[in-house]
């Protein structure tokens, strides 16, 4: 493992450009809980039961209490070392993109400037019928109603089923095409498309690494694989470059 993290080290203070790919494992140390870890997310019901358009418009009472219990569970969290190292390396890469499929905004909140959230976040809403939307950082009611015209809002997050905001995903396929350096941290590489971005970026050249508690779909394809915390990992791999 030293001499893995010791030319990783390397790899990364020579990079002129580095795109990080984030899953729930980046904030598991924080006390958000991941999707797929230990069975379930939230009253034994699937993150994919949940986010999904079509419950929501069923039960939109059961959807919105999933994402209230979220919100007020990410406000009470703080950013990890995980967050804080990967804060730093941008500061030390000439160019960085950290790409993030959580919709909790703790790496904005450790101080990562140019984030791309795929997902969303669960801090902005939007209207079901108009075009409104707003970043919310208040406890709301069961049922959020649009200021504009009323009509039931929704969370600003991507549903399976739901296309990824075009711009975002466009911005991301550039990005990791044409980085020296791709690091994939904390996801179990099972949701698409953001899955399939390291093999975009090892197509067209770049080395790959992945840093997760235990191997994931993506890991044999990898050119460098740590397994550990990311908490515990990352301050190490970015210390000193
Ligand atoms: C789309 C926002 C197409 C909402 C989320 C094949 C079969 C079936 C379906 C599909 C398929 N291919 C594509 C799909 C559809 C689907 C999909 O990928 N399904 C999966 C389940 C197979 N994809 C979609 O629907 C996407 N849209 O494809 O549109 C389209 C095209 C045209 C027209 C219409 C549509 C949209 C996907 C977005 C879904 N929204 N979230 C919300 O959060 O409420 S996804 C959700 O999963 C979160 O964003 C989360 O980030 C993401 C990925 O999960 P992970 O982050 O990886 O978390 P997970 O728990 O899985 O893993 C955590 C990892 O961390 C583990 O490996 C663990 O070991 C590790 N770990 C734990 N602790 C630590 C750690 N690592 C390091 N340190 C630690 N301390
Ligand atoms: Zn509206």
């Amino acid at each position: 493992m030293i001499a893995k993290m010791q030319t990783i080290k390397a790899l990364l203070s020579g990079a002129r450009s580095v795109a990080v790919l984030t899953g729930a494992g980046v904030s598991a140390e924080s006390g958000v809980p991941t999707f797929r870890d230990d069975g379930g997310l939230w009253k034994e019901r699937r993150a994919e039961e949940l986010a999904r358009s079509e419950a929501f418009f069923r039960a939109p009472e059961l959807v919105w209490e999933f994402y209230n219990w979220r919100r007020a569970l990410v406000e009470k969290c703080d950013p990890n070392p995980a967050h804080y190292a990967l804060a730093a390396l941008e500061k030390q890469v000439p160019e960085m993109l950290l790409i993030t499929q959580n919709v909790d905004g703790l790496h904005q909140k450790a101080g990562s400037e140019n984030v791309l959230e795929l997902h969303g976040s669960l801090w902005r809403l939007r209207c079901t019928v108009c075009v409104h939307e707003e970043e919310n950082l208040e406890e709301l009611p069961p049922l959020p109603a649009c200021p504009k015209c009323g009509h039931l809002l929704r969370p600003g997050v991507v549903w399976f089923g739901e296309q990824l905001p075009a711009g975002i995903l466009s911005t991301a396929l550039d990005t990791v095409g044409k980085v020296d350096v791709m690091l994939v941290v904390g996801t179990s590489s099972v949701v698409q498309p953001a899955a399939s971005l390291a093999h975009v970026a090892k197509r067209a050249g770049a080395v790959t690494i992945e840093v997760n508690l235990e191997p994931t779909h993506n890991t044999g394809f990898m050119d460098f694989a740590l397994h550990g915390k990311a908490g515990e990992i990352l301050p190490e791999l970015i210390e000193g470059i």
